[in-house]
């Protein structure tokens, strides 16, 4: 078992087991069933290449036995980051196979994130684009080349320069040995913790569960063509039925570069969608584009919406604009995932965000106290189910608190529970920005804020915004000379922070507003800001 992974309690695992939630199968296996049953039929389409499934599961296979024999090792980790391509979908059933665990980053990620992820992780490996949308990743690479003594191997999709183009590890293949079902499959990027950024440990039979179950719930079959438009690292379009409910369903995947709708309609258009996942501020600006762009989108059946909360709104211009129905996401990394199923009344679709994917998943409702509230009041959720973590890898410190004594995770979501079991998620605990959908971890943003010599000292609020839900504001007190909204831009961006993390505004001020305790009274920082 992986060190500083937290398995599940043997009563539990048990019961998963029994109730049909854990099937022993791994997510190699998920592919490998599907190549078995329809060879020829079309696994994915990225541009002008289209991969039957057996060339799919053919190809993870030689690159599995590729990176055996550059002695990656089952439960070595390997830092992923690539865009939504088919080496991506390539190269995860391949770590899969092994048993070597991808750890999944984002495209946008910099020196700040990728250095901590893969020092926390242990990386043996880090698999990058030679160079994605101007930025040079073998830059990147070479810095945390320097910095990072357990990575051993760059590998790159496209020009390698001095490291080791990913495709030229493809050779034929050779038995291996392959992880377990309970074993840690990968490791997911936490979106919601204070501090810094946490990883998720999912098992292959966690998560296999999770995107068949999936699957089922959003009704894909063979006939589904799954737009790859959201960061394919990011558990919703990766497992929320994603890349890996849709092979399980033995449908398509359209891989595509980014979720602009001038890039995403046409292909669309093109390759006849099915289904595809956005957050909000990407559904409102795919209903506002159907004014200007006239691809024909008459293929898309569904289009799933989560992240962040969801105007009613906009929600309700899904099915007359985009002429497909609307399916509500509430999910975290950390496991539990909450669908509005298909067949479920227009109100529940419009003004929830959905209830748990599975009877076992137990949610509670409960006040600052820790007592579950009356039905129908607004509390914090906590959650323990057959795919949700037990314990952030390698945290233990941080696990004492994040969970309760008999293992329900403290999610910081504020919801509020509906007679039917869906929620409606009123709002949140923990310190992190919900900038449509992408997590801004306010403390992380405030302590590079603060290396800035002109920054006395800083509260980072999260503002509301018309499109994004929440914009990030950064309340700075200056020390001596003022400093620009663009200095410190420019600054965040020096020393290595993803773009996304930016504030969209800096308002300097006199001083920070304080609660009897001394603690920056934030809630009186966003009335300010907002009057
Ligand atoms: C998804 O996952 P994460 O890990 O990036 O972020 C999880 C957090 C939740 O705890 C909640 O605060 C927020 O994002 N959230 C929503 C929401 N969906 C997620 N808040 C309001 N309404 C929603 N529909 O964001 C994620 C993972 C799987 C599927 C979908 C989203």
């Amino acid at each position: 078992m992986l060190d500083g992974f937290v398995p599940w309690p043997e009563t539990f695992a048990t019961r998963y087991r029994e109730c049909g939630y854990w099937t022993g199968r791994t997510l190699g296996s998920l592919l490998r069933e599907r190549a078995g049953t329809h060879p020829e039929a079309v696994a994915l389409i990225d541009r002008d290449r289209r991969w039957t499934y057996r060339e799919l599961d053919q190809r993870a296979d030689c690159l599995a036995t590729g990176l055996q024999r550059l002695g990656l090792a089952p439960g070595d980790r390997v830092v992923v980051q690539l865009p939504n391509t088919a080496e991506f979908v390539q190269l995860i059933f391949a770590l899969f196979r092994l048993g070597a665990v991808p750890v999944m980053t984002l495209p946008a990620q910099r020196h700040v994130e990728i250095e901590h992820l893969i020092t926390l992780s242990g990386a043996a490996a880090y698999v990058i684009p030679d160079a994605h949308f101007g930025f040079d990743h073998r830059t990147l690479a070479r810095a945390m080349k320097d910095r990072a003594p357990s990575l051993r191997h760059v590998l790159v999709v496209g020009d390698a320069q001095e490291f080791t183009a990913l495709q030229t590890l493809e050779t034929e293949p050779e038995p291996l040995h392959g992880p377990e079902p309970a074993d840690v499959a990968l490791l997911l990027l936490s979106g919601g913790t204070t501090g810094a950024p946490k990883l998720i440990p999912r098992t292959h039979d966690d998560y296999f569960y999770n995107a068949a179950a999936s699957a089922q719930v959003s009704g894909l079959n063979p006939l589904t063509r799954y737009l790859v438009a959201l960061p394919a690292a990011h558990n919703f379009p990766l497992a929320c039925p994603g890349i890996l409910g849709t092979l399980h369903a033995g449908g398509t995947l359209v891989m595509c570069p980014d979720p602009s709708p001038d890039t995403a309609f046409p292909l669309i258009a093109r390759d006849r969608v099915t289904v595809t996942a956005l957050v909000p501020p990407l559904a409102q600006l795919w209903l506002e584009a159907t004014q200007w762009l006239d691809d024909d989108l008459s293929s898309l059946q569904l289009l799933q919406v989560g992240g962040s909360r969801l105007k009613a709104e906009t929600a309700r211009r899904v099915g007359p604009e985009l002429g497909c129905s609307l399916q509500q996401v509430f999910g975290m990394a950390e496991g539990l995932l909450n669908y509005t199923r298909l067949d479920d009344d227009e109100e529940l679709v419009l003004h929830t965000q959905g209830r748990p994917l599975a009877e076992d998943d137990e949610v509670r409702v409960v006040d600052t106290e820790g007592r579950d509230v009356p039905e129908g009041e607004t509390g914090e959720l906590l959650v323990r189910g057959p795919y949700t973590l037990r314990g952030y890898y390698r945290a233990a410190e941080h696990n004492a608190t994040a969970f309760t004594p008999d293992g329900f995770l403290r999610s910081g979501d504020l919801v509020r529970r509906l007679p039917t079991g869906h929620l409606v998620v009123e709002g949140r605990l923990k310190d992190v920005i919900n900038r449509g959908g992408e997590k801004v971890p306010v403390e992380e943003l405030e302590n590079h804020l603060l290396s800035h010599p002109a920054v006395l000292d800083v509260a980072v609020v999260g503002l509301p915004d018309a499109s994004l839900g929440e914009r990030t504001c950064a309340c700075v007190i200056a020390r001596g000379q003022t400093p620009t909204h663009s200095e410190l831009i420019a600054h965040l961006g020096a020393h290595g922070l993803a773009a996304y993390k930016f504030p969209d505004e800096t308002r300097v001020l006199a001083s920070l507003p304080r609660t009897v305790l001394g603690k920056v009274d934030k809630t009186a920082l966003i009335r300010d800001a907002a009057s």
